[in-house]
């Protein structure tokens, strides 16, 4: 149940610029301004950064992972411990993958079927069978603000035969992973459930899937299958078949996705929310995102260079910090590379997605897309 000062999840659809969205989702923890980047912490924590540093960098919202999370420390130790808000110290709105994804490239021998998948953890080999409506019992465990279906994500390319099995089973799933999220009191408790579209690169299997899921009372939508092997000009074709057939009052997220490019083209076509290890993982790896483009801090050229990444930006890691240290750091594998790296990444997506946000609001949301791309374009130096 939702306490006095908790809101139930709503969606407002605050103003349009072309197919781009301006909106606010609201949870029993805080509002989402939309379009939204939220940041990936799998394991109960986004790596290299507390949460109150990510809260900072304007994150409205982190992902947490059913299929980690499940294996360990397990939903029950969670649920004992308070829930997840507590556990990992983040006050704010959480939200779930449902586990398929993750189960399909990380555990080993798995068996999907109608049921569910059974599959062997990749930490111990220890046996599990994720359903949907085991999934849905785990995020509600979890005590997650938004949870999303058990779906069956394929890679690309894929017989359109296959494409099509894995979009009707995840209907179907879809509907069974709704009775359990009404049986778990989801609704009364204030949070949401999405459904997933799939349907891989195929334009009437998408239809088909966003119609039908349509049809079912999620309290948001996303697209699942995508930016999984196959070129961006596809991606964003597949969204520009979807996005006009999914409900207009309700958010709809981009599952995984992506690039700065991807963030900008996608909410040109009317995404919401997305998600993605990009910019912690690619900090953790020496790579930072600016303004002017990928710095990649590894490469000897920025040895004896003294400006910073950013010298007008409001993170300190990107306006405080030489590229010469930098790239020392990263030189000498520092936990303080993958710090520093992690939170410049994260605050130019949040820049990024408040630019995007702005920009809406005042009706120049064309003007950015350009101007955004031209600069990327410049190239850093
Ligand atoms: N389904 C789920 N999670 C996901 C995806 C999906 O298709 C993707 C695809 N890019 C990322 N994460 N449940």
């Amino acid at each position: 149940m939702t306490n006095q000062t908790q809101k139930p999840f709503s969606f407002k659809l605050l103003k349009t610029d072309g197919l781009a969205r301006r909106g606010e989702i609201t949870t029993p923890h805080g509002t989402v301004r939309t379009p939204t980047f939220m940041p990936v912490g799998t394991q109960a924590t986004v790596k290299a950064m507390y949460p109150g540093q990510v809260r900072e960098t304007g994150a409205d919202v982190v992902l947490g992972n059913t299929y980690h999370l499940m294996l360990r420390p397990t939903a029950e130790r969670v649920d004992r411990l308070g829930g997840l808000h507590t556990f990992m110290n983040w006050p704010h709105t959480i939200l779930t993958d449902s586990g398929g994804f993750q189960v399909m490239s990380l555990a080993q021998l798995r068996k999907l079927d109608e049921d569910g998948v059974r599959f062997q953890s990749h930490i111990d080999g220890q046996k599990y069978h994720l359903t949907p409506e085991r999934s849905v019992e785990i995020q509600g465990l979890l005590g997650s603000d938004i949870q999303m279906q058990l779906d069956e994500c394929i890679k690309l390319p894929s017989p359109e035969e296959e494409v099509q099995r894995a979009m009707e089973l995840s209907l179907r799933w879809a509907e069974r992973s709704r009775v359990q999220f009404e049986k778990m009191g989801g609704p009364a408790k204030g949070q949401g459930l999405y459904g997933i579209v799939q349907g891989g690169d195929v334009p009437h299997l998408r239809v088909r899937s966003a119609e039908e899921l349509a049809k079912m009372p999620f309290e948001g939508y996303s697209v699942g299958g995508l930016a999984v092997g196959e070129p961006q000009d596809v991606m964003l074709k597949m969204l520009e078949v979807t996005t006009p057939v999914m409900p207009a009052d309700k958010p709809r997220y981009l599952m995984g996705v992506g690039t700065p490019d991807d963030l900008l083209e996608s909410v040109a076509r009317g995404i919401d929310q997305f998600d993605c290890v990009m910019p912690t993982r690619a900090g953790r790896h020496g790579l930072a995102y600016t303004r002017f483009g990928k710095v990649n801090l590894k490469n000897a050229r920025h040895m004896d260079d003294p400006r910073p990444l950013d010298a007008e930006s409001a993170c300190p890691a990107a306006s405080s910090y030489s590229r010469a240290y930098l790239h020392h750091l990263v030189r000498a594998n520092e936990a303080l590379a993958a710090m520093l790296l992690t939170w410049n990444n994260l605050a130019y997506y949040q820049f990024l997605m408040q630019g995007m946000r702005d920009a809406i609001d005042e009706g120049r949301f064309e003007y950015f897309r350009l101007k955004t791309k031209a600069d990327w374009a410049k190239g850093d130096i």
